[in-house]
């Protein structure tokens, strides 16, 4: 494990399976429509169960769903963790496209939602750099940043915010990342 204090709260690096933490909400990489998928999606709901799915077919009746850079909140079904934070990242498409802004507006919204309700401890995934290709040398510094700028700058609750990549590549990358963050 590695990490980095700011403030009076800690960013934490682990590998591992996030439908795993017991935290006060786990962030989804989801899509717009809220409709489940593949990768981290496919994890959380299977663990969680068929009330998260319900809670999210009602935001997208009431909502229409989730913008890209959006971030909604559900129960967490049987997870540990007390609500799902569904995060839209956004897909690659070569760069051009506003997609780190995008990327950071998701983890700021995310972390926003969370403020919202005075959570102390969150874990994100690594949002986009699976089915959504996003390069994951270039998201992993974005991501960090982003929840660093956060953390320093907005008014939170937050004390612990902890990310949970599931292979050994994802977490280099955070690593690295975490380590030019410091210096
Ligand atoms: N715990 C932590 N990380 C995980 C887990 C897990 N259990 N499972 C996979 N990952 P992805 P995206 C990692 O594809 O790129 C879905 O179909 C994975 O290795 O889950 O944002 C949604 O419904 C990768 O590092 O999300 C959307 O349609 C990271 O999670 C779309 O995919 C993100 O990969 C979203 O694509």
């Amino acid at each position: 494990m590695k990490g980095i204090r700011i403030g009076e709260a800690e960013i934490w690096l682990k590998q591992g399976d996030i439908t795993k933490e017991e935290v006060d909400a786990i962030v989804n990489a989801a899509n717009s429509g809220l409709l489940g998928g593949g990768g981290v999606d496919g994890a959380i709901h299977r663990a969680g169960g068929p009330e998260i799915m319900e809670e999210c077919r009602q935001i997208r009746a009431r909502e229409g769903g989730c913008p890209t850079g959006g971030a909604v909140v559900t129960g967490a079904g049987k997870l540990k963790a007390r609500y799902v934070i569904h995060a839209v990242g956004p897909v690659w498409q070569g760069g051009g496209k506003g997609e780190e802004e995008l990327l950071r507006s998701a983890y700021r919204n995310s972390l926003q939602r969370a403020a919202e309700r005075r959570l102390r401890a969150v874990a994100f995934p690594s949002i986009s750099t699976g089915a959504y290709g996003y390069p994951v040398e270039k998201a992993a510094p974005a991501a960090l940043s982003e929840v660093k700028r956060f953390l320093e700058e907005e008014p939170h609750s937050l004390r612990e915010i902890r990310f949970v990549l599931f292979n050994e590549e994802t977490y280099r990358a955070y690593e690295e990342a975490l380590d030019r963050l410091k210096s």
